[in-house]
């Protein structure tokens, strides 16, 4: 697909690109300034609950180092930054008539502040999983709809107190709702916990918590974008939306039956929030498998959740082939594979058993999603773990030849999606920014296109990350000012430390790690500053002929 297109092929000035993070998977710094507990504190401390034993307490210390987190994206040169406000830091206690805690709106005020002087827009997520803790243990969380008003409170807030600044941020209302329903009530794999397999959990109930949480998510969802277009849109002039986990789903070969699962298994795994979302109702499929064991919504309630997201924000990693069978609800009993019937592999293996590499998968639901709903998609997360990195020295983990495959390929079908599919995408978004805590995994399965050495705190660039930021450097447009013809662009570049020059560098000290790795390197701050400055010259043209004109016709 990448063969066809030309060297002219770009992305518009405005494409936001950039990397995503999480509060959890990088804060560290869980009871410092007045935050509450979030249900994953405790629960990622529970025995056996993350592969390494590890929990949320340190992470990357990025309540700490969020300044040398924000020079990283500085020298990477993003246009955007994805990262999500902790609904306890805000509301410690989370309820609608529960104090709120000014320690923690200043921090994220503060960061955004930083952001915006530094160019780079502010993408917001206002829910990345972490509950707070008390309102777990009042109502049982999103299985409550007590949750609904207690959510749209915290909404609200964030939306009166960061909004006003914030004037071309997108709004996300939640992080893949399937996630939070199957692999938090259903399977009991992430907080809080809950499933029916008394092995895993003492308390839940697989078949009917997982439905009642996700119809609860999308009225949250739902409810918090009505206060936001009705009071906060039109003075603030953002954009808000939801964003969806799910890959896409191939029928392991053309008989009619797989060809039916892999649209249950896209029925399941998304069109359960999206079509109520965009199409105004469950999907048929998901209404005939669940029976009563499926809410439903009043006829107000759908009118509330029927438009309610202005864009499709889409978390994508990966492909899976699937054939009919099995009794797994949360795949429309459906089975997965990445073998196909000739014995080879989809693509290359992650870390982590459910993905592999399969570009051609990426594109396919690109096209799926933006002819079923219509909607400008945002890419907001997408990314590969490389196998065994976390046992690899430095310096091998910086060469992570499996990720750059990754994104050489994605990104070559963001360009083609876009140019020869016509498929409206605004954003890609990399996962992650940094290594980081990967919930179930602990630290050891590691998505970052920055290796972070955990006994330092030191970020090392991987050759990932080299890769991505020149290919978007390559590939969109620079900003055009009225009259550009004849000023020259100043050119956008990062040149960023090699992978041996770093590894070799002391370990011992804790400073940010970028620059100081590599002394002899020159970084040339990007984009934003020199972007600036060339809009500035490319606009004085302009103002001369506007002058001249005020002057000739006074
Ligand atoms: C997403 N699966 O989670 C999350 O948004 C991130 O917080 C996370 O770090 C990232 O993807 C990588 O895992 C997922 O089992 C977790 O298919 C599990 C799955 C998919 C996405």
């Amino acid at each position: 697909m990448a063969s066809h297109q030309s060297l002219t092929d770009k992305l518009p000035s405005d494409f936001l690109w950039g990397f995503a993070t999480a509060s959890f998977q990088i804060e560290g710094s869980t009871d410092v300034d007045g935050r509450g507990k979030s249900i994953w504190d405790d629960f990622s401390k529970l025995p056996g609950k993350t592969l390494d034993g590890r929990d949320g307490d340190v992470a990357t210390d990025s309540y700490n180092r969020w300044k040398e987190d924000l020079d990283l994206l500085t020298q990477y040169g993003v246009k955007s930054y994805r990262f999500s406000i902790a609904w306890s830091r805000i509301i410690p206690l989370g309820g609608r008539n529960d104090p709120v805690n000014e320690a923690g709106i200043q921090f994220y005020s503060n960061l955004i502040d930083a952001l915006l002087e530094r160019g780079i827009v502010p993408f917001v997520t206002l829910y990345h999983w972490d509950l707070p803790q008390a309102l777990y243990e009042r109502y049982g969380g999103w299985l409550s709809r007590e949750i609904i008003d207690d959510y749209v409170n915290y909404a609200k807030i964030c939306f009166e107190r960061f909004g006003d600044r914030v004037k071309y941020w997108c709004v996300l209302t939640h992080n893949e709702p399937w996630c939070i329903s199957i692999l938090g009530h259903g399977r009991g794999v992430f907080a809080p916990g809950r499933s029916s397999d008394r092995t895993r959990s003492p308390e839940g109930d697989s078949s009917t918590e997982p439905w009642i949480v996700g119809h609860n998510l999308i009225l949250a969802h739902a409810y918090a974008c009505k206060l936001y277009r009705e009071e906060f849109k039109a003075k603030q002039g953002g954009t808000i939306g939801i964003t969806l986990n799910g890959d896409m789903a191939l029928p392991y070969d053309d008989s009619p039956e797989n060809i039916t699962a892999a649209q249950h298994a896209l029925d399941v795994a998304i069109g359960w929030f999206a079509d109520p979302i965009y199409l105004g109702d469950y999907p048929a499929f998901l209404k005939e498998m669940l029976g009563d064991r499926l809410p439903r919504f009043t006829p107000e309630e759908l009118a509330v959740v029927t438009g309610s997201s202005e864009f499709y924000g889409m978390n994508t990693y990966t492909t899976n082939l699937c054939k009919a069978g099995g009794d797994d609800e949360f795949q429309g009993k459906v089975e997965y594979t990445f073998t196909r019937p000739d014995g080879t592999q989809l693509g290359t293996q992650a870390h982590c058993a459910w993905l592999q590499d399969y570009p051609e998968g990426f594109r396919q639901l690109l096209n799926y999603l933006y002819k079923r709903y219509s909607k400008p998609i945002y890419v907001t997360e997408n990314g590969f773990a490389v196998k065994d990195e976390h046992n690899m020295p430095v310096e091998q983990a910086l060469a992570d030849h499996d990720r750059v495959q990754y994104f050489k390929g994605n990104t070559a079908v963001i360009l083609a999606a876009v140019k020869e599919d016509g498929v409206d995408i605004r954003s890609y978004f990399a996962w992650s920014l940094l290594d980081n805590f990967e919930w179930a995994d602990g630290y050891i399965t590691r998505f970052g296109l920055t290796y972070v050495d955990y006994e330092t705190q030191k970020r090392y660039p991987k050759d990932s990350a080299k890769f991505y930021v020149q290919w978007f450097k390559e590939h969109t447009e620079v900003e055009e000012a009225p009259q550009p013809a004849e000023v020259p662009q100043q050119p956008q570049s990062v040149d960023l430390p090699s992978a041996d020059g770093e590894a070799k560098q002391d370990s011992s000290s804790s400073s940010p790690t970028v620059e100081a790795a590599e002394p002899t390197t020159t970084v040339k701050r990007v984009a934003n500053g020199d972007a600036a400055a060339s809009k500035v010259c490319a606009c004085i043209p302009t103002i001369l002929t506007v002058l001249t004109h005020l002057y000739r016709h006074p």
